[in-house]
């Protein structure tokens, strides 16, 4: 049953999540194979008019950062006002070679890079609403605003940052479609298989690019 998957049109916006050099092998937060979704990503990209990136852009002082907790390791868990917060390596510090996107990627028709995660006390996983679950990034206005109704989602990673941006866009009201082969996981303690259960329950689409590119 593929006929929501509508021809993409001014409606559509592509959202390139996080596809940064910190999560690419050789980053701060490596994703395995990261950098395979550069050229698929690349591919896909010219059937969108619309296209938004998002760039995770912390302070050094991120609260998410394990060296910012003495005794904490990476990967850890520890209890913060708005839940629970894993602990990650230092990535994407703001202004850092880390945090620039990848060189390769061809998204020379994206109209708005939104950062996320710039706020010292608080994570942000999702392009739309902080880890408080209150403070928004501004993002599903700007959409709206612009007459998106349909959203496509790729990036890294597919169980932390597409997969909360792709429920806040359900939230939001938006159809959305994740690009499986445009995406990869970071996969913690079974976290790749409750991202796409969650996504499944929301009215995610799934598709791979081929199915886009016909
Ligand atoms: C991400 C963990 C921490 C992501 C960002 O882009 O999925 N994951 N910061
Ligand atoms: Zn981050």
């Amino acid at each position: 049953m593929n006929h929501a998957q509508a021809r993409i049109d001014e409606s559509c916006c592509l959202l390139v999540v996080d596809a940064q050099n910190g999560f690419m092998p050789g980053g701060g937060l490596p994703v395995a194979d990261g950098d395979a979704i550069v050229p698929v990503i690349n591919r896909i990209a010219p059937l969108f008019a619309n296209a938004v990136i998002t760039q995770d852009w912390h302070p050094a002082d991120h609260v998410s950062f394990a060296a910012n907790h003495a005794g904490r390791q990476p990967f850890d868990t520890i209890m913060l006002p708005y839940g629970e917060q894993v602990l990650w390596p230092v990535h994407c510090v703001q202004g850092t070679q880390d945090a620039e996107l990848h060189p390769d990627l061809q998204l020379t028709q994206a109209q708005l890079i939104i950062r996320k995660g710039f706020h010292r006390e608080v994570d942000s996983y999702s392009a739309f609403v902080e880890a408080d679950r209150t403070t928004t990034t501004g993002l599903a206005a700007y959409l709206q605003a612009r007459g998106i109704r349909q959203l496509y989602l790729c990036g890294l990673a597919t169980d932390y940052c597409v997969a909360w941006s792709a429920l806040d866009a359900r939230k939001a009201g938006f159809s959305v479609t994740v690009i499986e082969d445009a995406c990869r996981a970071i996969d913690l303690n079974g976290s790749l298989a409750k991202a796409w259960a969650d996504m499944d329950a929301a009215g995610v689409q799934r598709v791979v690019a081929s199915d886009l590119l016909g």
